[in-house]
């Protein structure tokens, strides 16, 4: 993967998918000339980037209903939009319905999974916050996925975004068997209270794709990763608080998961991370924390967005190399 100005620069059927972070969202999915899912998480043309996920090998794509998806037979891509409405539930269970079919139809395991949701925290129709409404569709079509689906949850994060609806895009693979994680200082989201919806958020912590020759030079997909301990949000109304904890949450995970996997990892193994900042205004206060701690070899990101939570002012994810 890499973040570029620019769009790929390699033959279309090299081109698993790509994320465009943009201005506007005129055709938010598109199977050509490569599949490519288009998020409005820009405010300016200065914002805006390209997530590239290329493949060494020849990449088939295609639509199933409302979702465009490109793979390679080791990795698919994938993406759909659910436009903009005044309830999310069905369309979501329905892409989510449509998105296991296709994962499992071909022969993929779902191991990270992405969501942008506009005005995120703004009520539907019902007076229900989009994003539980967003969760209850998800949990509906996820519930259904596997025997053991609450072990099979893919790594996610659940962010907002500045137009359109809902855009959606996840990886899954064939040849490799994703290990999901929890992260020992959070419950698990999906034990997540009713407080904070009528159906729980749908993820695992974190999911590793081990290689070939085992855990050691496999790939952590963090997912988002926020001031929340136990089930609660900690430091409310407090930057630098929420930062700090957010880095001690990802502290803790990659932990846990090197002392699952007998590897060594740490926050300098982050090659890719996404900051997700609420306030426009807190932008180079958290650009600058996260540089800190995780050092020059890590590509970063940061864009403007709401979090899944209103009282949440930063979100953070990432990938981590585990040699
Ligand atoms: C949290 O810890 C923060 O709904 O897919 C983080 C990652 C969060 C993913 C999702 C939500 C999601 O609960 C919120």
């Amino acid at each position: 993967m890499t973040y570029s100005p620019h769009a790929p620069a390699v033959p279309p059927e090299r081109v698993l998918g790509v994320v465009r972070h943009a201005v506007v969202t005129e055709e938010p999915v598109s199977a050509d000339p490569w599949p490519s899912a288009t998020v409005h998480t820009a405010a300016s043309p200065d914002q805006a980037f390209h997530e590239i996920w290329t493949s060494t090998r020849t990449v088939n794509s295609g639509r199933y209903r409302n979702l465009i998806y490109g793979h390679d037979g080791e990795t698919l891509f994938c993406a759909a939009e659910i436009p903009d409405a005044e309830r999310f539930r069905d369309a979501v269970r329905q892409t989510y319905d449509a998105l296991v079919e296709l994962v499992q139809g071909l022969g993929y395991r779902l191991f990270r999974v992405w969501n942008h949701i506009a005005n995120i925290n703004a009520d539907n129709a019902d007076g229900l916050e989009r994003y539980r409404d967003f969760c209850k569709g998800r949990a509906e079509a996820l519930e259904h996925a596997t025997r053991d689906w609450i072990a099979d949850l893919p790594a996610a994060s659940g962010v907002g975004a500045l137009g359109g609806g809902v855009v959606m895009y996840c990886l899954a693979s064939r040849t490799r068997t994703p290990v999901h994680f929890e992260n020992p200082r959070q419950i698990p989201a999906y034990h997540y209270p009713r407080q904070y919806g009528p159906r729980s958020p749908t993820f695992a912590r974190a999911s590793l794709l081990p290689c070939d020759t085992g855990t050691a030079d496999g790939l952590l997909y963090v997912s988002g990763t926020a001031s929340v301990v136990g089930h609660e949000t900690v430091c409310v109304g407090d930057l630098k608080g929420q930062c700090r904890t957010t880095v001690e949450n990802l502290d803790h995970l990659l932990k846990h998961v090197g002392e699952q996997t007998n590897t060594s990892i740490g926050l300098a193994d982050f090659r890719f991370a996404k900051l997700y900042v609420r306030h426009a205004a807190d932008v180079p206060f958290v650009a600058e924390e996260f540089r800190r701690t995780f050092g020059s070899d890590t590509a970063l990101q940061v864009l403007g967005v709401d979090i899944c939570r209103s009282d949440l002012l930063v979100e953070v994810e990432g990938v981590v190399t585990m040699a």
